[in-house]
């Protein structure tokens, strides 16, 4: 009901709105109405009561909150189910107990804070109050098992083109789940999933967005690593709009990704947005460190590495770093 009422003031710019209209359309009270515009009030609007007049929205808070998310979002899956919590261990740990009971495709988690927030191979990922996007999507792609890790590569592309399209600044990929500005990180991806047999149960796709988060607050040993759409930018940018953003964007890649059976038709795409390929790095992955120039990736988003001796190797999964 709350999301009606914003997006009914929403439609009147600087109009006052009247409470008679409102008790109209929601088929409330005006006293249920005005309790409404009460918590509204109370969650940070600044909403203007008037006498014979009605109300008017003056201000917004930055929310992350359904209502918020709701008004304007325009894809037809992701998001359509919105849970939100103020705090929270990790959204990907209530996005998978969700899914786990059932949660339809596209269930979109997420929080303003994040007490445990996590990368890949255990580490923190920071996640402080007011200030970033935090949030993990519930998938069922009916896919084998063997192309799971590539939506993540299809993410990282949607992710690209929609900071771009955010902060007017060209952002890259990073293989495989970084999203850099001038090779400081923005974003973060990490996909956890359920499966079994050879079959995908779901995925919990975590994505972790530095939105307006001050370069100060970065903890010292990420200061020099991290960066906020923010800071690029130069003005803040409201985090509702950046997670319709972002789910427009991935929300047709994410079709294609379905439709044609992995990441093969998607890959020319990422080339075009990636910033690893042609550098030399340096690749930590489980067998040990890969030094080398980061020549391709194949159709199934594997990384190919030619080391100083000529010889090619094939990257499953590593960290990278430029050399
Ligand atoms: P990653 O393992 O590639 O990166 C983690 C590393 O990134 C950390 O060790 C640290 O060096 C650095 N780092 C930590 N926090 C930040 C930050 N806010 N900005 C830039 N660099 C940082 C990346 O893992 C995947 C991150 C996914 C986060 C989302 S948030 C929603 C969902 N819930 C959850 O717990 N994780 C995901």
């Amino acid at each position: 009901m709350q999301s009606t009422i914003l997006q009914m003031l929403r439609e009147h710019p600087g109009d006052f709105v009247s409470g008679e209209a409102m008790c109209n359309t929601l088929g409330v009270s005006r006293t249920a109405v005005w309790k409404h515009i009460k918590d509204l009030q109370d969650a940070g609007y600044q909403i203007e009561a008037v006498r014979n007049k009605g109300y008017r929205l003056q201000s917004s808070p930055d929310l992350v909150t359904a209502a918020e998310i709701r008004d304007g979002l325009s894809t037809t899956v992701l998001g359509q189910t919105i849970v939100y919590r103020e705090t929270i261990d990790s959204t990907n740990n209530l996005a998978q107990e969700l899914a786990n009971n059932g949660a339809m495709e596209g269930t979109l988690v997420i929080a303003d804070e994040q007490q445990q927030g996590r990368g890949r191979r255990g580490r923190n990922w920071f996640s402080p109050p007011h200030s970033g996007v935090w949030m993990s999507l519930i998938l069922r792609p009916q896919l084998p098992l063997a192309h799971a890790a590539q939506i993540t590569l299809v993410t990282a592309i949607a992710l690209a083109k929609a900071l771009t399209r955010l902060t007017g600044v060209q952002a890259g990929i990073k293989w495989p789940n970084d999203i850099l500005f001038n090779k400081k990180k923005c974003c973060g991806i990490l996909t956890e999933m359920h499966a079994e047999f050879d079959q995908i149960h779901h995925l919990v796709l975590g994505i972790g967005i530095n939105v307006n988060v001050p370069q100060e607050d970065f903890p010292e040993d990420i200061q020099h690593i991290a960066t906020s759409l923010q800071a690029v930018k130069g003005t803040p940018i409201p985090r509702a709009k950046v997670v319709q953003v972002v789910l427009e964007e991935l929300e047709p890649l994410y079709r294609q990704y379905v439709a044609d059976g992995g990441f093969g038709t998607l890959r020319d795409q990422w080339k075009a947005h990636n910033i690893t390929l042609g550098n030399e790095i340096i690749a930590h992955t489980a067998q040990g460190t890969i030094q080398g120039r980061a020549l391709d990736i194949d159709e199934f988003g594997v990384l190919l590495v030619e080391q100083p001796d000529g010889e090619q190797k094939k990257i499953y999964s590593a960290d990278i770093m430029f050399a």
